[in-house]
């Protein structure tokens, strides 16, 4: 198989890793058997921890897709449902992006979904975002409509943040990281993973519900845009909302006040808690513990 173009590795909000070319790339005819069954073991190893564990709009919507372990699905397979449900497709790429085209793509309805599939040796864990990271964890959700409103929103607020300046850009960068890489939410059931970083890892979707360590936060867009974040580690912190429209809704005022208020503020370690956090108890639906549990 013919290896990715990497063009130059660069300090990005994933680390140092490679920025590829924005061109937009065909899906190979097919894949070799080997990438076939890396994509089968990794989907039928997190399907089988996701059920319950993961919200059910992101489970029924893998399955209205018509993704199955067998094999690596085909993006234009996809984007028919895809396109007739919420009008978004995903577009082939090489990989991370410049931040400014991965906006513009989100602004216009479209996911860049890497083309490669990670080696059978990095089946546990891969810096850059792969086809598995991208079309298992985050395509599925853009099938919901109020999901797939936010990331066009967020596409478009990224595109004016990058004309602002890095400091908007890195207030914006955070809301993405604690939302659509690595978000919870809280259901009558209890505590729900919707987090492309967290469904696609497996260690993640086990820790982010179940270890005492994390703290669960409830949603509170302008803590979280000055919150800061590791990329080498599971998460100190996670972000609960109540429902996608509480996500929408958040993107709906202009951000300029709110970036005037954050240039003022400090940012806020990974592993704080403020007096004024909403702290939700691990992996239940309790919403204000009694303080005891942090
Ligand atoms: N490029 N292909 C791709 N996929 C991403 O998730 C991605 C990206 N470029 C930039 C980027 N994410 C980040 O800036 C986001 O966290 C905002
Ligand atoms: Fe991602």
């Amino acid at each position: 198989m013919n290896e990715p173009r990497r063009v130059e590795h660069q300090q990005t909000d994933k680390g140092y890793v490679p920025v590829y070319t924005t061109a937009i790339v065909d899906q190979p005819a097919d894949y070799p058997a080997d990438d076939h069954a890396t994509w089968g073991t990794l989907y039928e190893r997190q399907r089988a921890l996701l059920v319950g564990r993961a919200c059910d709009e992101f489970l029924q919507a893998q399955d209205a897709m018509g993704m199955t372990p067998d094999r690596i699905p085909r993006f234009d397979e996809l984007n028919e449902v895809l396109r007739a449900t919420t009008g978004w497709t995903l577009v082939g790429v090489e990989g991370l992006l410049p931040e400014l085209e991965f906006f513009d793509h989100l602004a216009n309805r479209r996911f860049p979904v890497t083309w490669w599939i990670r080696r059978p040796d990095q089946i546990d864990y891969i810096a850059e975002p792969d086809l598995f990271h991208d079309l298992f964890g985050h395509v599925p959700l853009l099938m919901n409509p109020v999901f797939a409103d936010y990331m066009e929103a967020y596409g478009k607020g990224g595109v004016k943040a990058h004309g602002i300046g890095t400091d908007a850009l890195q207030h914006l960068t955070r809301l993405y990281w604690y939302t659509v890489e690595f978000g919870l939410i809280n259901t009558k059931d209890g505590l729900r993973i919707y987090g492309a970083g967290i469904v696609s890892s497996k260690g993640e979707s086990l820790y982010s519900l179940e270890s005492d360590a994390p703290n669960r936060i409830g949603f509170d867009l302008e803590r979280i845009m000055r919150t800061r974040y590791r990329i080498d580690t599971f998460q100190k912190t996670y972000f609960v909302i109540d429902s996608f429209e509480q996500l929408m809704n958040a993107t709906a005022p202009d951000f300029t006040p709110i970036y005037a208020r954050l240039e003022k503020q400090d940012a806020i370690p990974a592993g704080d808690v403020r007096e004024d956090d909403k702290v939700y108890t691990r992996g239940t639906g309790e919403g204000w513990a009694d303080g005891g549990d942090v």
